[in-house]
């Protein structure tokens, strides 16, 4: 009987289980570029001298923002091109999608990698921030990173010279954060030169790994309040000689009320030796210098 039992409850949670996968549709769906609009690709041309044997990082892809850029209530999207121009959609509702790079005037001819969106005036209309990087042999000019103010009319002026920002290091990526608590947003870079790249002085320092290249050290910019920036690395304890970054958020790690920033990272030897873990990470703060390796 008990048995009988068991067998007609299991027959009802297997039907109940169907019915229920049956009454919810799936949460997300893939949506082509044909019904978006959104027809961004990064390609990547590779030629005898532009491959990934001259460019390790040929083929670490690009980055996206997503942001309100007219406050209509639509979130609008910004792709970083490497070879390919970025691009900037903005958003009709609908989920349907306008390419505006051109009448916007944010098409870039650098090896973008990043895109962060910030109101870096505080005149409450998001502007582009662009993480710029580019092969070993690369001119430091070709690699310094813009910033598109936005005008408030579906147009932006570039201006990260008169911000202090335009860095000419290999930045993989960017992020802004209060890390001095002025209410002033501040910048930190997360760079990552090719330059030294498999090239590193040692593994026996703490972390593993050198970067020779101070293009390649992350750095931390300190928000003046006055429309420009200033390179608070070193006071900060911004850590050298460390570099390879390829990842970074912000977070209140321990809950002190300060932000902090983890940053992962791809170690030199992984790239020589097959099968060993491909990342790791390290969370440190500038207050009291203090680092740590997960
Ligand atoms: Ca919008
Ligand atoms: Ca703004
Ligand atoms: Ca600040
Ligand atoms: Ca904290």
């Amino acid at each position: 009987m008990n048995r009988h039992l068991v067998a007609v409850c299991a027959c009802l949670l297997l039907f109940a289980g169907c019915s229920h996968e049956q009454q919810h549709p799936p949460l997300f769906q893939l949506l082509p570029p044909g019904r978006t609009g959104v027809t961004f690709t990064n390609t990547i041309t590779t030629n005898d001298s532009v491959n990934v044997q001259t460019d390790p990082y040929v083929y670490n892809g690009a980055g996206v923002a997503v942001g309100d850029i007219d406050n209509d209530g639509l979130p609008d999207l910004f792709f970083t091109g490497n070879m390919v121009s970025s691009r900037l959609y903005l958003n009709k509702g609908d989920m349907r999608f306008e390419d505006i790079t051109e009448r916007a005037g944010v098409k870039t001819d650098r090896w973008a990698t990043g895109a962060t969106m910030v109101d870096i005036n505080n005149d409450g209309y998001p502007d582009i921030y662009v993480s710029v990087s580019g092969s070993e042999g690369s001119k430091g000019q070709d690699r310094a990173n813009l910033l598109f103010i936005n005008n408030g009319d579906h147009t932006f002026t570039e201006a990260a010279a008169r911000y202090g920002i335009a860095d000419t290091g290999f930045t993989t990526h960017a992020v802004f954060l209060d890390y001095n608590g002025d209410g002033y947003l501040d910048l930190f870079l997360l760079n990552n030169s090719p330059k030294d790249f498999a090239r590193g002085a040692a593994d026996t320092h703490p972390l593993g790994v050198r970067s020779n290249s101070p293009g390649g050290y992350s750095k931390l910019y300190r928000n003046n309040g006055d429309g420009t920036f200033t390179d608070v690395s070193r006071q900060a304890g911004i850590l050298e000689q460390v570099g390879y970054g390829l990842g970074v958020v912000v977070a209140d790690v321990n809950g002190d009320g300060w932000p902090d920033i983890y940053v992962s990272k791809q170690p030199r030897w992984d790239v020589h030796r097959p099968g060993r873990r491909l990342a790791q990470a390290y969370e440190f703060r500038w207050n009291g210098r203090r680092y740590r390796r997960f």
